[in-house]
C-alpha cells in the first residue's frame, strides 16, 4: 500500500487539527465529512449500510450483482488494456462483482483502490488477491482528491475511474462540477468514469436514510466529537449534542447538523470554541439529483456518453461517462 509515512502522520494530524479549527471557528460552523471515517467511523458506516432505511447500498449493490457482466463488456469495449482508478473504495463490496467479471475476462489491468481509511485499504490488498487470484493491485490510502493524482501517475494505461456510493454526494452541487471538471482534466480521450448519484425520490425516505430510528447515524456524526476529543484533546460532551437531519426536496440538498443543545464553551487543542444555544454545526451534505441534472453536470464538464445502470426501482444510477 501507499501510504503515509510516520513523519508524513505528523502532518496528517496537524491538518487535522487544522481543518477542525477553521472549521468550529467560521460562521456557520462546519466539519468535513472525510473526517468521519476513523476506525470507529469505518464501523458504524459499515452498520448504516446495513439498516433497513439506507437503501443507496442495496440499490447499488443490485446493479454489480446483476449488471457487471454488461459493465465489463463496456470497460472491454475499446481495449483489452486499462487500469481501474477506485475513489472512496471502502470495503469493495460492490466493485468485487465487477472485478470478478473482469478477471473471468482475457483483460490485463490493475485495481489501485483508494481510500482515506488505511485500515480499509490494508484490508482490500489482503482479502482481494485472496478472493481473485492474480489480481494485480495497488491500495492507495488518503484523501481521493490527493490520491487521484497519484493514481493516474501510475497507470500508464487507459484508465477507467470508478466513483461510486453517491460518493459525490458528500460534494455541493457546485463543488461537484469542480469536481468533475478537474477529473476531466486529469484524464486523456478514451478514458472512462462511471459515476454513481443517489435519485432525487419520496422525499420521507430519503430523509429517513439519514435520520433511521435506532440512531446509528447520529452516532456516526457524534463519533467525530469523540475523535477530536481523543486525537486532538478536546472536551466536547457528547450529551449536548443533538444530530439533526434535513432534505429539501427542491433542490436535492440532505444536510446533517449537530445542534449545541445549551450555551457552552468546548476546548480543541487548546483553544476556546463558544456555542450559542441551539447553534448549529453543518456536519454533511449528501446531495441527491434527477436524471435532468446529471446528464448536465456532465455536459457542463467535457463528459458524454449515455449508458446508465438501474436498480429495478431506480433509486441510484451508475452512470458511464466517456472523455
Ligand atoms: C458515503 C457519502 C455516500 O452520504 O449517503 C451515510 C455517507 N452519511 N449516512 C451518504 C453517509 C450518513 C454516505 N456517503
Amino acid at each position: 500500500m501507499d501510504t503515509i509515512k510516520t513523519e508524513e502522520r505528523v502532518t496528517v494530524l496537524a491538518q487535522f487539527r487544522k481543518d477542525i479549527l477553521a472549521g468550529l471557528q467560521a460562521e456557520p460552523k462546519f466539519m468535513q465529512a472525510k473526517y468521519f471515517y476513523d476506525q470507529a467511523g469505518d464501523l458504524l458506516f459499515q452498520q448504516i449500510m446495513k439498516m433497513d432505511e439506507y437503501y443507496l447500498t442495496n440499490a447499488e449493490m443490485e446493479i454489480f450483482v446483476k449488471q457487471s457482466g454488461d459493465i465489463a463488456n463496456l470497460i472491454a469495449r475499446e481495449s483489452s488494456s486499462f487500469d481501474l482508478i477506485e475513489l472512496g473504495a471502502g470495503d469493495a463490496t460492490k466493485s468485487i462483482h465487477l472485478l470478478t467479471e473482469l478477471c473471468n475476462r482475457d483483460l490485463e489491468f490493475s485495481y489501485f483502490p483508494i481510500d482515506i481509511s488505511a485500515q480499509m485499504v490494508a484490508h482490500l490488498e489482503d482479502f482481494l488477491p485472496r478472493q481473485l487470484p492474480g489480481l494485480s493491485i495497488k491500495g492507495l490510502n488518503g484523501d481521493y482528491f490527493e490520491m487521484l493524482d497519484k493514481g493516474i501517475a501510475l497507470s500508464n494505461r487507459r484508465k477507467v475511474v470508478l466513483f461510486m456510493g453517491g460518493n459525490i454526494g458528500n460534494m455541493d452541487v457546485e463543488e461537484a462540477k469542480e469536481f468533475c471538471r478537474k477529473l476531466n482534466n486529469s484524464l486523456s480521450k478514451g478514458d472512462l468514469l462511471i459515476i454513481g448519484f443517489d435519485l432525487k425520490k419520496e422525499p420521507k425516505q430519503i430523509l429517513a436514510a439519514y435520520n433511521d430510528a435506532k440512531g446509528i447515524t447520529a452516532a456516526f456524526n457524534l463519533n467525530l466529537l469523540s475523535r477530536i476529543n481523543r486525537e486532538l484533546d478536546g472536551d466536547f460532551e457528547l450529551q449536548n449534542f443533538e444530530h439533526y437531519a434535513c432534505y429539501d426536496p427542491e433542490s436535492g440538498a440532505c444536510k446533517s447538523y449537530l445542534i449545541s443543545l445549551k450555551a457552552q464553551a468546548v476546548h480543541i487543542a487548546g483553544e476556546t470554541i463558544h456555542f450559542a444555544p441551539f447553534e448549529a454545526i453543518y456536519m454533511e451534505i449528501s446531495q441527491k439529483y434527477s436524471l435532468q441534472e446529471i446528464e448536465a453536470i456532465a455536459v457542463a464538464t467535457g463528459f458524454h456518453g449515455k449508458h446508465r445502470f438501474f436498480d429495478a426501482q431506480k433509486y441510484f444510477v451508475d452512470a458511464v461517462w466517456l472523455v
